[in-house]
């Protein structure tokens, strides 16, 4: 039986090719797309989830609209920074064939949680945890349908942020949010910043994406070349969630306790990793090997329009 599957996404480019990893594989069953904000705001960001649902044929996959705010902080950005002028990359992927659909993300993903069999649904939050802290928070009961959550999210190393020099841009922009989530205690793997750094798109990588030769290869081979040109940064983020769900043995992990900083300082949303000798609900993984990344998305996109 496929892996039933929550992605919980802000798309963003990277959040695009992680969508499509996902509906392209046959051992996960895509439930639906919970929309949060982050690269943009979260109306707009549901707008993109559509366009890309409708590029790979999938239009029906539901799309739920959740937090358009972090819980304490304020969130005013506008335009779509790095993610180019339409938050894909420019690249001409047509407008969005229909509306998001009508409940609230948060009220969606718990009335599936509550019904699912024990530990069947996994969670793969690839923005802000936003709607995760609030699905934890308010339906206490949906908890049981979860089997684990695999997130994108934080920078470990010291100096090692995005968003500031100690945090990452998911961390940081809701990091009350995140720090919740750490606590909850549910089975929780982290893609940090760390793990996705050596992970980069270079000229070479992208070109064997697009050799695959199918309508979405030549769209992610597109996206990232517009994301490295204006990012100036090269690292694959939200698709290494996607790739560990379906190649687990390509990371190495280790166990620790996470949790985050919510002080106001200038330490707000930094990841702390604190070693776990015990079996703890928390692993972090470790950066997988680039050119088997690359290789094993380029066989993946085969099996897309
Ligand atoms: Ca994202």
């Amino acid at each position: 039986m496929a892996l039933p599957l929550i992605i919980d996404t802000d798309p963003g480019v990277d959040d695009a090719i992680a969508i499509w990893l996902a509906l392209a594989a046959p051992e996960i069953d895509v439930l639906g797309l919970s929309i949060v904000f982050g690269n943009g705001h979260a109306a707009p960001c549901a707008e993109n989830a559509v366009r890309i649902l409708d590029a790979a044929g999938r239009s029906r996959v539901p799309v739920h609209i959740g937090a358009d705010q972090p819980l304490q902080r304020t969130y005013a950005r506008t335009g779509w920074g790095v993610h180019g002028a339409d938050g894909l990359g420019g690249i001409g992927l047509p407008a969005a064939s229909r509306k998001a659909d009508d409940a609230d993300a948060v009220a969606w993903m718990a009335q599936l949680l509550k019904a699912a069999a024990p530990s069947s649904i996994t969670l793969a939050p690839i923005g802000p945890l936003t709607n995760i802290a609030r699905l934890l928070q308010r339906h206490p009961d949906a908890r049981q349908g979860i089997k684990e959550m695999i997130v994108m999210g934080g920078a470990a190393a010291p100096g090692g942020g995005n968003a500031t020099p100690h945090a990452e841009y998911n961390f940081w922009l809701d990091p009350h949010a995140a720090d919740i989530v750490c606590a909850s205690g549910v089975p929780l793997t982290l893609v940090t910043i760390e793990t996705a750094r050596p992970v980069s798109a270079t000229p070479a990588r992208i070109a064997r994406i697009e050799a695959a030769g199918t309508k979405i290869a030549k769209a992610v081979a597109d996206l990232l070349r517009a994301y490295v040109h204006e990012a100036k940064a090269d690292a694959l983020f939200d698709p290494l969630v996607v790739a560990y769900l379906l190649r687990p043995g390509l990371f190495m992990k280790t166990h620790a306790h996470f949790r985050v900083e919510t002080g106001e300082s200038r330490e707000l949303g930094r990841l702390i990793v604190q070693p776990g000798s015990t079996p703890t609900p928390h692993t972090l993984l470790q950066a997988p090997d680039p050119d088997t990344i690359f290789d094993f998305l380029a066989e993946r996109f085969r099996h897309l329009p």
